[in-house]
């Protein structure tokens, strides 16, 4: 069962799952498809492994009973949990969301797991988690699995915590999980709300590219493939209770990576580089601002013999790429409740 899946990175995984050989097991997609969830996204999907490998259920995560029928009707035996809120921006503005959607729907999740496999072998609850609870790093340094929680954001502060339920619920009860804490994905069917998507959807529509503050903070970028292959190497070799790091170890600055970009766009557009750079515009700067994230994944390297598969270039051109060829989904995407939020956060700034 893959909660979340209808999302960037959980949709992006059961393709990359569905697609292996040594895979011939069954996806259950759970998700309640929130603004953030499309069924658009997976239709290729539905239409290549129809209902014999790849189920969809609109369920909530936080719905306790459906949750049960589910584990019961498809005898479940791995969950791999990516439904969240996960926009911190989004956050900020209301964080309720954020507290009961990535706790609650973690602690739901937990106690039907538990309740299900008791006193079964070859189960597996994983996680999907990410760099920012462990808060925000000066100019050097990095996050190891070992790093402190020190979470900033209302986002990153119900990530946390959901991440201490996951172990309490092995310590504690035994419960069989994994976790893993990845840094920033970007690559196909991202929604438009964050860094990259957004500013390659403004760009092509000549309008501003919003850098927070001074664009000096950074970020580590990871290809969603990538990650979906991490997870893959932990559900599949992965130590039962351990966590790993993901990352690109390929950090930017915002500022650097808009302006790569504005290249890399001009170059899939034929068009000028300076019609893209002139539309970048400072704006007021998100509260509680992270400034750096960077993410030591030796562990997982070591371990699991996992590492990246594209530079940041490729990855960035295989992305343009993608939304050029993919202006209806953005379009689908964009619909009524995103205007909403881009007047809440860009409007007034
Ligand atoms: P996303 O916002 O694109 O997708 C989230 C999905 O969860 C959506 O399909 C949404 O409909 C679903 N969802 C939300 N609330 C739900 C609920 N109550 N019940 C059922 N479904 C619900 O998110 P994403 O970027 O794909 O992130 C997936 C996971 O990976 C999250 O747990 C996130 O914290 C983590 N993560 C994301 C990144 C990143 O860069 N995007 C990096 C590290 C970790
Ligand atoms: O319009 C913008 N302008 C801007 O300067 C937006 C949307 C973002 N930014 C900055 C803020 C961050 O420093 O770009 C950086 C990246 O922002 P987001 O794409 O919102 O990502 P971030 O806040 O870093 O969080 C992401 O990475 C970790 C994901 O959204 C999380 O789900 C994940 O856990």
């Amino acid at each position: 069962m893959v909660t979340g899946g209808a999302g960037f990175i959980g949709g992006n995984f059961i393709r990359h799952i569905l697609a292996k050989k040594e895979f011939t097991g069954r996806i259950i997609n759970i998700d309640a498809l929130t603004y953030a969830g499309n069924p658009l996204s997976l239709r290729d999907v539905e239409e290549a492994y129809g209902t014999k490998r790849y189920i969809f259920r609109r369920i909530d995560i936080r719905d306790r009973s459906a949750i049960d029928r589910v584990m019961e009707e498809y005898e479940v035996d791995c969950i791999v949990h990516f439904a969240a809120e996960s926009h911190v921006d989004r956050s900020i503005y209301g964080p309720g969301d954020f507290v009961t959607t990535n706790i609650n729907g973690t602690f739901t999740l937990l106690e039907s797991a538990r309740a299900h496999w008791e006193g079964k072998e070859g189960k597996l609850f994983h996680h999907v988690s990410t760099d920012e609870v462990y808060g925000s790093l000066g100019e050097t340094g990095s996050f190891f699995e070992d790093t402190p929680y020190d979470p900033k954001s209302p986002y990153s502060a119900s990530k946390a915590a959901s991440d201490h339920l996951v172990r309490a619920w092995n310590h504690t009860y035994g419960l069989p999980v994994t976790l893993s804490n990845c840094s920033n994905n970007y690559g196909p069917y991202q929604f438009p709300e964050k860094l990259i998507p957004l500013m390659i959807s403004n760009a092509l529509d000549g309008k501003a590219l919003p850098i927070y503050g001074t664009g000096e903070n950074i970020r580590d970028w990871l290809y969603v493939v990538d990650h979906a292959e991490a997870i893959w190497c932990i559900i599949t070799r992965g130590q039962s209770g351990a966590s790993y790091n993901i990352g690109g170890e390929n950090e930017w600055k915002n500022i650097e990576l808009v302006k790569r970009l504005c290249a890399l766009l001009a170059r899939a557009t034929k068009r000028s580089e300076d019609d893209f750079l002139k539309l970048i515009t400072f704006v007021k700067d998100r509260p509680g601002h992270d400034q750096r994230y960077a993410i030591n994944c030796d562990k997982i390297k070591k371990e699991l013999v996992w590492k990246q598969s594209v530079d940041f270039t490729q990855g960035l051109e295989l992305t343009i790429r993608w939304y050029l060829d993919n202006q209806a989904w953005v379009e689908e995407v964009r619909s009524g409740e995103y205007a909403r939020w881009i007047e809440k956060n860009y409007g007034s700034r």
